[in-house]
């Protein structure tokens, strides 16, 4: 099979020596006495040597063009596990393996122990990790920024059906990925107090002051030589910190008080993705990382440019959300206080430098923070954050006068109560260009969320819609799939060209290729039914449509409303009804923000609900329910390549983009959905007659609040549903109060028409040829979900970068 990418040139013969040597100069130890553990480092530094050579032929290439970056700043990443990639995308992955095999090691239980970085809650984190893999893949120089935390995303397990959390402490045997770069250490300060030097210039005095020790993995782009980084920050006390006469004293946990203190602050991370928190240590979370994030990227500018004039014209930010964006006011510090730069001429750089991505419509995910608490912790930020506010409401008095009301509206400050700093407001106010991550998104943030700035500054607003990357998404994830497209259009370009898809069209309407695309299927289902009887002892039939919905547990994505069709279907066939009724594997995934009552509850219905069905043999031969524990990258690379039915079902106007329905899509799955995010699009391109469409729309979402909404008339009015509520009243009678009396997120107004569009799903599968053909379409027609397209948007309309190619 050929793919676009290179092969290394090396033999299995050198990559053996290679590995053995690691072994013996790296891990101290022979073939005959290593560990398991020995072995995956060795080969893991095997891999990593080859992206090595690229990478620094990448950084002399930069450095002698001295162009234009991009600087990425995310408070979260999920990158996924390194191996695979990296042997795929270093051209290795036939040689190691012959080379493990000749060393009598087994390939598939070193890959077991790659440890996937769980650095990220969700759709957001997985987001950055397509674009750094599609930048690098597309010859953009770019710098990934984030904070490496001790522990990422909890791992779950299910007691009782209850979800519960375990720290993930995925560095405990260490990463053989990073490398530390502990001589580019910053100082990051906190607390303290502010003194006048001339002008609006100020010094800030810092309470307290923390290292910043940065390591950084390689981001190797795929069929092409460029390798950058992604550079990732952890806390460290100074020296200092540590008290030796407490620890003479006998004081050991005073002692180490300090370090604990600071080095807490890139402990864990939050494991909350849309609610805000406005706690402090997420605050100094977020100042660690833009500060070190900023002085990293003047030292780079330094290495080529002398004049703050040229700042905006090498250096782009952006700003992934509204995490990362106290660094328009560090920046303006820097500016300003330390470099003595009038205010005008820093602010022009500054807000020429940012661009900042919204991930949400919900108000709640909107970061605010109250202004006591930045006056404490960040004071001389918050002078100059009053002061951007200061000069902002002038402008906005100038444009409308006499509006206090706009003024109110527009403020950075949010008056009230207690005073907040609102974060997306800062965002706008301090970028040149702001942009939503699908085009129904993009639309209803200038028309309602961010409606007053999308007047004032018309131009300054963008759709970027989300992509994700083939390389993982299909070609790791799905290699039968991959080879069979691949063999159709000859080469392996469509991997880095993914409109090339289009060219299976044809292929739909060929016999042959169906039947093998459907063994592609059937081979990928059996995989997921083994897996799923080896972590959850559930059985699935590898024949029954894969029904998937794998995303965060989220009230408005409505895992409820899957679960209530599952009731349904139960009930349907308990009674015998089975003419709609076609075997199905019900498959879940997703982690709920611990904290996060409703959704746990929902996700504890769900396992309930699981138990029944599953343990019901006049039920199960047609319907098995499981919910995978841990759902992360890694699970989701099995259980995509799967999937038949792609859940997409979130209430109209609340889910900004979805990835996974692009995943799924691309995969050959059929999505079922609502006209939500980048379902829109999906749905446009796939064709109408190829995607199950139902319920409300965002303006009949509007409408029927503004009628009133009585979800207690859908439950009077409709007796199988009637039949549903009243089962999911005996399993959690809290949860079918809530939907009998509140339903803030329509479910029981959808219902109807959902199940009706089930019914839909289930005749059209009986027809395995049409189905077929529909499942090539969609593969055929997503070309434009890939990353590299997201990636040359953001290129063409917000960074006005040009790759920078790497001599081979
Ligand atoms: O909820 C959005 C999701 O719809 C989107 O696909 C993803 C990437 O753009 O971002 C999610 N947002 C967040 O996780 C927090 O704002």
């Amino acid at each position: 099979m050929t793919y676009a990418t290179t092969h290394s040139g090396t033999t299995p013969g050198d990559f053996g020596r290679e590995l053995l040597s690691n072994l013996y100069y790296q891990r101290g130890t022979t073939l005959e006495s290593a560990s398991a553990q020995d072995a995956y480092h060795s080969l893991a530094l095997t891999v990593r040597n080859r992206l090595v050579d690229r990478y620094i032929r990448t950084a002399a290439a930069h450095y002698q063009e001295n162009p234009r970056f991009i600087y990425y700043l995310s408070a979260e990443y999920m990158l996924g596990r390194q191996l695979d990639q990296n042997l795929l995308y270093s051209g290795t992955q036939e040689c190691a393996h012959s080379a493990l095999a000749a060393l009598g090691l087994s390939g598939d239980e070193l890959d077991a122990l790659d440890v996937e970085p769980g650095l990220g809650n969700g759709g957001l984190g997985r987001l950055a990790a397509c674009l750094l893999d599609a930048m690098a893949t597309q010859d953009i120089p770019a710098v990934g920024y984030g904070i490496r935390y001790d522990y990422g995303i909890f791992q779950q397990e299910f007691q009782d059906g209850a979800q519960v959390e375990h720290p993930d402490d995925w560095t405990f045997y260490g990463n053989p990925w990073e490398f530390h770069a502990s001589d580019d250490q910053q100082k990051v300060g906190f607390y303290g107090h502010t003194e006048a030097l001339d002008g609006v210039r100020r010094k800030w005095v810092p309470g307290e002051i923390v290292l910043g020790e940065p390591s950084h993995m390689l981001v190797p782009g795929y069929g092409t030589t460029t390798v950058n980084i992604i550079r990732l920050w952890k806390a460290r006390a100074s020296p200092q910190s540590f008290n030796l006469s407490h620890f003479g004293a006998g004081q050991y946990g005073e002692a180490v008080e300090e370090i604990v203190r600071s080095e807490n602050i890139s402990k864990v991370l939050y494991p909350d993705d849309s609610t805000e928190l406005g706690r402090e240590l997420r605050l100094k979370q977020q100042h660690f990382l833009v500060t070190c994030a900023l002085r990293d990227i003047v030292r780079r500018f330094r290495l080529c440019n002398s004049d703050w004039d040229h700042f905006a014209d090498k250096v782009v930010i952006q700003l992934n959300d509204t995490h990362p964006v106290m660094a328009i006011a560090e920046l303006m510090r820097m500016l300003v206080d330390e470099e003595g730069l009038d205010w005008d001429r820093a602010w022009s750089i500054t807000r020429r430098t940012f661009a900042y991505t919204c991930h949400t419509l919900l108000p709640e995910a909107l970061e605010t923070w109250p202004v006591e608490l930045m006056r404490r912790l960040l004071p001389r930020h918050l002078e100059i954050i009053f002061l951007i506010n200061h000069l902002f409401l002038q402008e906005v008095a100038d444009r409308y006068p006499g509006d206090d009301a706009k003024l109110r509206e527009l403020s950075i400050i949010a008056e009230g109560a207690e005073q907040r700093v609102r974060m997306a407001h800062l965002a706008v106010v301090g970028s040149s260009a702001v942009n939503g991550v699908a085009e129904l998104h993009s639309r209803l943030l200038a028309a309602t969320t961010l409606h007053g700035f999308a007047n004032l500054w018309p131009g300054r607003f963008h759709n970027v819609t989300n992509g994700v990357s083939p390389r993982r998404f299909v070609r790791l994830a799905n290699p039968r799939l991959a080879e069979l497209i691949t063999e159709r259009l000859g080469d392996g370009g469509w991997l880095t060209d993914l409109d090339q898809l289009s060219r299976l069209e044809p292929a739909a309407a060929d016999p042959e290729f169906r039947r093998r695309w459907r063994e592609v299927k059937r081979l990928n289902r059996e995989d997921l039914a083994e897996q799923t009887l080896a972590t959850t002892g559930v059985v699935l039939d590898p024949d029954a449509l894969c029904d998937v919905m794998i995303k965060r547990f989220h009230e408005y994505k409505r895992q409820l409303l899957r679960v209530l069709h599952v009731v349904t279907l139960y009930h349907r066939i308990r009674r015998g009804e089975v003419a709609d009724v076609v075997p199905r594997s019900i498959v879940f995934g997703g982690k709920a923000a611990p904290g996060y009552y409703v959704a746990k509850r929902i996700m504890k219905l769900a396992n309930r609900v699981a138990e029944v069905v599953n343990a019901d043999p006049a039920v199960s031969p047609y319907l098995k329910m499981v919910f995978l524990p841990d759902y992360n990258v890694s699970r989701a690379q099995l259980i995509i390549p799967a999937a038949d039915l792609s859940e997409q079902i979130s209430l109209a106007g609340k889910e900004a983009s979805g990835t996974s329905n692009m995943k799924l899509a691309l995969n050959g799955a059929l999505t079922i959905g609502t006209l939500d995010g980048a379902n829109v699009e999906i749905r446009d391109r796939v064709g109408g007659e190829n995607f199950f469409l139902f319920g409300l729309d965002t303006a009949e979402v509007a409408a029927l609040r503004g009628r009133g909404y009585r979800p207690r008339d859908h439950y009077e009015r409709d007796a199988e549903l009637r039949e549903v509520v009243d089962a999911v009243a005996g399993w959690d009678g809290e949860l079918a109060d809530d939907l009998m009396h509140r339903d803030e997120y329509l479910t029981l107004a959808d219902f109807r028409a959902y199940v009706d569009c089930q019914d839909r799903v289930a005749r059209a599968w009986r027809d395995p040829e049409d189905w077929t053909r529909m499942s090539i379409l969609n593969t055929a027609r997503s070309g434009f979900f890939s990353a590299d397209r997201t990636v040359r948007d953001y290129c063409r309309d917000i960074w006005h970068v040009t790759p920078v190619y790497v001599p081979r």
